[in-house]
């Protein structure tokens, strides 16, 4: 493994492919991520040709059109099959189990249009996988053996880990991801705040805690959408995501496989922390692939403190 550079520091113009050889991952695992890379070209080129595609309507040229989460599906679907190394697969959009190759060596669980409702007012959005190695899909997700997630914004990022930091890519004019950030880090504690879900229906635990929030100075910023939230407080390096329990939804709106489990692993990875307000997310045992989970995720202390309120009040 070559000596990664100290944090928030950047090496420029290396590619996504060589970074992973220079880490020296496994080579199946460095293919796989590289496939999940490529189809993302496609999905942005979908994104920002403005194919708003409802299902069941046509194009220009009088095409049938797939909604932008189904077509995001297809693609990522087609290239993961392909790629050879593949067991099984789960996707957010089908929401069924795919077996591929019993002599896969990995299975993906992913969500290819994350926040696909906010297309519509060109807001951002992302596509997040997480990679677990067998054909298992419902592992505690601290067996995780690489996540990422890439970001369809003003520009388009790609942030991955396998277990040795995070690090940020860009695309650029020839749609290759060249590195923009080695080894991410989020600090201890935040100043701004990403409150999901509705605040009248916060127990009496979450409310203190954002409550206390607000008095401490912490501004609130939060888009609506998971992957430009999570990507904020990681290349800020501060801030808190929740999406808590909720008065008459105690398990919150979150998916663990697709959602919780792949940027609580990076968050990790980064330095921060995610907790359902009383467990590690990483150490949920999956009972089933519709399985869901409240959040606070984000700068350590930031969480710690909302576990503390929650253990006391609920
Ligand atoms: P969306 O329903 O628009 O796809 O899990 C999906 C998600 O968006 C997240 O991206 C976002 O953080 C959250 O749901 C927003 O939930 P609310 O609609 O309850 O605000």
């Amino acid at each position: 493994m070559t000596a990664v550079s100290e944090p928030g520091t950047t090496k420029l113009q290396v590619d996504l492919r060589r970074h992973l050889r220079e880490l020296d991952e496994d080579r199946d695992l460095t293919r796989l991520i590289c496939e999940i890379a490529d189809a993302s070209k496609y999905i942005v080129n979908s994104i920002r040709t403005g194919d708003l595609g409802v299902a069941g309507t046509s194009n220009l040229y009088g095409e049938d059109q797939l909604a932008l989460d189904v077509l995001s599906d297809r693609i990522l679907r087609k290239r993961l099959i392909h790629s050879g190394v593949v067991a099984t697969i789960l996707s957010e959009e089908t929401n069924e189990v795919i077996e591929i190759d019993p002599k896969g060596k990995f299975s993906v669980a992913f969500d290819p249009l994350d926040g696909s409702s906010l297309v519509d007012v060109n807001l951002a959005v992302g596509t997040i996988v997480s990679i677990c190695r067998g054909g298992n899909l419902l592992q505690p997700g601290r067996e995780q053996v690489a996540a990422m997630y890439i970001l369809y914004g003003p520009r388009t990022t790609l942030v991955y880990s396998t277990g040795r930091g995070v690090h940020e890519f860009q695309m650029n004019q020839l749609m290759e991801y060249t590195l923009t950030t080695e080894n991410v880090r989020i600090k201890p504690s935040g100043r701004i705040y990403s409150p999901g879900g509705q605040r009248n229906l916060y127990t009496e635990g979450t409310e203190k805690y954002v409550s206390s929030l607000e008095e401490k100075g912490y501004k609130l910023r939060y888009s609506g959408g998971f992957v430009p939230d999570i990507n904020q407080v990681m290349m800020k390096g501060t801030g808190i995501f929740l999406y808590p329990h909720l008065r008459d939804n105690p398990q919150g709106k979150l998916r663990l496989l697709f959602e919780l489990n792949p940027m609580a692993f990076l968050i990790e990875q980064a330095g921060g922390k995610a907790s359902t307000g009383k467990q590690r997310i990483l150490d949920i045992e999956p009972q089933g692939i519709d399985d869901r989970a409240p959040v606070f995720i984000g700068c350590r202390e930031d969480v710690e403190t909302a576990e503390e309120l929650i253990a006391r009040y609920g």
